[in-house]
């Protein structure tokens, strides 16, 4: 029996593709973009092309799983769901009962990104009475330098960029982390506009920007204010549109300008003090200047500072005002109906303790009162994705630590469960998805049976319920009675007549009020360049953190991978080498040459790498791409050994950029 299913890329990236699914037989045969689609219009990146191959991977995890060597030995006994579950309530009753239900700790990301099946465990540990976990791993720097400057303002429709002619594609790898703009950028192109792209090294990004700006790590804040302090001293701000709309321009004229000026500017970032002026010319005086802000710059411990300053500048060129212009960090639709339908925070009884997510070693090895005695993993990869590896996973060694992981493959944080549950894949389950790089949302059905005896994370959850003796009806639902309760209600953001088309699985875009570019949604109804409620009250520069060492390590996404999504796929890993890129002259100075393994090492550890002589690189920087799993990591550490557990300025985000190395060749 042949069919086509309609569904949706689960996977965390801005684009949340439509799919369509061909099954054969109770297999997936085929993937191909679904051209319906309104934003990614029928095409898929190199990941997803062969999403069939992560589905039916020979890799998957088919049945529960017992660890029966040592942790990290990667070596399991299969078991059956009752034994799986027997285990796992009898040891959490026993710690409960010992150390209180704050001694379990569950930690999740976004291995899917579909409203349930991603909350699925937040109703369950709120009634348990676990503790909680705090999750900013990705960007929530940026959100916030977003939030202090145009507080709840609607982020702009994508396709704004076509009228736009001036397009800035700043600290973002488009064509690794966001593939679909690229329709919109070349219709802008076609027109004549023009892009800049404005990163740390030439990425592949820059073979579509007609010019790349080198800045030097976590100092875009002070590129941003130079840039004011020349259109302020030029007379190139859009003084009628900053009458109506913006508040605190004069003051950031003032007090704060005068002290970025171009020539010191340069010092900072490292572009040439004549590059500043003329970039800020360019950009007061485009017709409609667009910025698409990425998040590489908000992984600092200045991110969230950098992302205000920088959301500063299209209010001071009067940018919204005009087709086209504006500035995107990414899209909200949690209007459309809220996700707290799902995660059900009332269900905690009494206050919980909250414990950061990019801290998960130091939870691990040093909280007390009470300390960790049981993780549950689900939806993320933390030995390889969270920031300190070493001492993660010196955590998860611990065998007073009860792990389990709920997955669809051996991870490397797998290698340290316990228990093992296999976790069916986006095609096994039901879910509703909504895009944070656009305003489309979509209800997908299952395209097959589970494989193996995959199970949801909402019946996991469901189950777990029950086994632990939590007798709320609400998890006697199933993922799609949730998901038909949830479209009952919908909000005025969804008409009824659009409910239709959701239920049926089709894409559906949301609209955007008309005007909504100039409807300031914050407290003072304008453009908060002087933000009362901030402790800084006005936008200024601060220095990254960096470390003792000599390189700043660049370590953002690598084309292949979904962070740490997608190694298992040896037709995307096959060739890899785990690589460090470096700048011929550094190379030269330290003798190294291409190919040779060498060593990048901070206080934290230390990481085998293969290393890349390229020109691409600026001095002073190295670059690993991606998050690769130890099988593939030469030191059998990756690059996450280098990173640090510190936190960014405000939104207690990641600082996964904010490092630096040394490097050495391995003896
Ligand atoms: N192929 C692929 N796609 C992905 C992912 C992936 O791993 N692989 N991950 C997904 C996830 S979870 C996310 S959050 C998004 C993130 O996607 P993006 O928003 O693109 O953000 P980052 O990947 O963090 O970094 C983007 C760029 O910022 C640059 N950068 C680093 N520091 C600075 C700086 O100080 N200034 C400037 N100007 N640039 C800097 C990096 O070199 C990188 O090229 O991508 C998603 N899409
Ligand atoms: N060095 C460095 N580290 C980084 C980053 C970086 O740029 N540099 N990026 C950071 C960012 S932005 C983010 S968002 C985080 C992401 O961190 P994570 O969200 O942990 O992302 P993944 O590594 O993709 O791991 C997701 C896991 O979920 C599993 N999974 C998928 N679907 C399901 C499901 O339905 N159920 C269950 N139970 N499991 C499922 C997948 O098999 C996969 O192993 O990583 C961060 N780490
Ligand atoms: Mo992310």
């Amino acid at each position: 029996m042949k069919k086509i299913v309609r569904s949706v890329c689960p996977y965390d990236c801005p684009d949340t593709c439509g799919l369509l699914v061909h099954v054969a037989d109770g297999r997936v045969v085929k993937v191909e973009g679904d051209p319906d689609h309104p934003f990614t219009r029928g095409t898929l990146c190199p990941k997803m092309v062969h999403y069939e191959r992560t589905v039916h991977s020979e890799r998957r995890i088919v049945t529960p799983l017992r660890r029966i060597d040592s942790k990290g030995s990667g070596k399991f006994a299969p078991i059956s769901w009752e034994e799986a579950f027997e285990r796992i309530t009898a040891n959490w009753k026993g710690i409960i009962a010992q150390y209180g239900a704050e001694a379990i700790l569950p930690y999740s990301y976004a291995g899917t990104m579909g409203v349930v099946q991603r909350n699925a465990g937040h109703p369950f540990f709120y009634s348990l009475g676990a503790s909680r976990l705090e999750r900013t791993i990705c960007s929530p720097a940026k959100g916030y330098g977003w939030n202090a400057v145009m507080g709840q303002t609607l982020a702009p429709h994508t396709n704004e960029i076509h009228s736009s002619d001036l397009i800035i594609l700043w600290g973002i790898h488009t064509l690794a982390t966001n593939i679909h703009s690229m329709h919109d950028i070349i219709i802008a192109k076609k027109q004549g506009a023009k892009v800049w792209l404005i990163d740390t090294y030439e990425t592949p990004t820059a073979k579509i920007a007609d010019r790349m700006i080198i800045v030097r790590p976590g100092t875009d804040g002070a590129l941003a204010l130079g840039m004011m302090h020349v259109i302020a001293r030029e007379n190139l701000a859009d003084k009628d549109f900053i009458g109506k709309h913006v508040q605190g321009y004069e003051e950031l004229v003032t007090t704060v300008l005068p002290k970025y000026s171009p020539e010191i500017v340069s010092e900072i970032t490292g572009i040439a003090a004549g590059a500043i002026e003329e970039i800020a010319r360019q950009y007061a005086t485009a017709g409609a200047p667009f910025i698409r802000l990425g998040s590489g710059l908000s992984r600092y411990s200045n991110g969230a500072m950098t992302v205000r300053t920088i959301t500063c500048l299209p209010g001071v060129v009067g940018a919204w005002g005009k087709p086209g212009g504006g500035l995107l960090t990414g899209t909200s639709t949690d209007a459309a109906f809220p996700s707290n339908r799902v995660t059900h925070e009332e269900f905690q009884e009494q206050p919980r303790r909250m414990l950061n997510m990019n801290k998960l070693g130091q939870a691990l090895t040093e909280v007390i009162d009470p300390p960790i005695k049981s993780l549950y993993v689900y939806n993320s990869n933390p030995a390889a994705i969270a920031p300190d590896q070493n001492l993660v996973l010196q955590g998860l060694a611990r065998e007073d630590l009860f792990t389990v992981v709920h997955e669809r493959f051996i991870t490397d944080t797998a290698k340290y469960a316990d228990i093992v549950l296999p976790a069916t894949t986006s095609l096994e389950h039901s879910d509703m998805y909504r895009a944070y790089g656009n305003y489309v949302m979509q209800r997908a059905y299952p395209a097959i049976s589970p494989v193996g005896q995959a199970k949801s994370n909402w019946e996991v959850f469901s189950l777990l319920a029950d086994a632990m003796g939590i007798n709320k009806p609400f998890f006697k639902q199933s993922a799609d009675d949730l998901i038909d309760a949830i479209l009952a209600k919908p909000s005025s953001w969804l008409a009824s007549t659009q409910l239709e088309t959701l239920r049926e699985g089709r894409p559906l875009e949301l609209s955007l009020p008309a005007g909504y570019k100039t409807q300031f949604r914050t407290p003072s109804g304008k453009i908060e360049i002087l933000n009362p409620q901030e402790d800084a009250i006005l936008p200024n520069y601060t220095k990254p953190h960096g470390d003792d060492a000599e390189f700043w390590l660049v370590n953002a996404p690598d084309m292949r991978l979904l962070n740490s999504s997608f190694n298992e796929r040896a037709d995307l890993t096959k060739n890899n080498k785990m690589l460090l890129q470096i700048n011929p002259d550094d190379a030269g100075k330290m003798g190294l040459k291409d190919d040779q393994l060498v060593i990048a090492g901070n206080e934290r550890g230390e990481v085998a790498f293969t290393l890349r002589i390229s020109a691409k690189i600026p001095s002073g920087i190295v670059v690993a791409e991606g998050v690769w799993w130890l099988e593939h990591a030469p030191g059998n550490r990756s690059v996450n050994t280098l990173t640090s557990q510190r936190l960014t300025d405000k939104g207690n985000g990641s600082t996964f950029y904010d490092v630096k190395v040394n490097v050495r060749a391995v003896q």
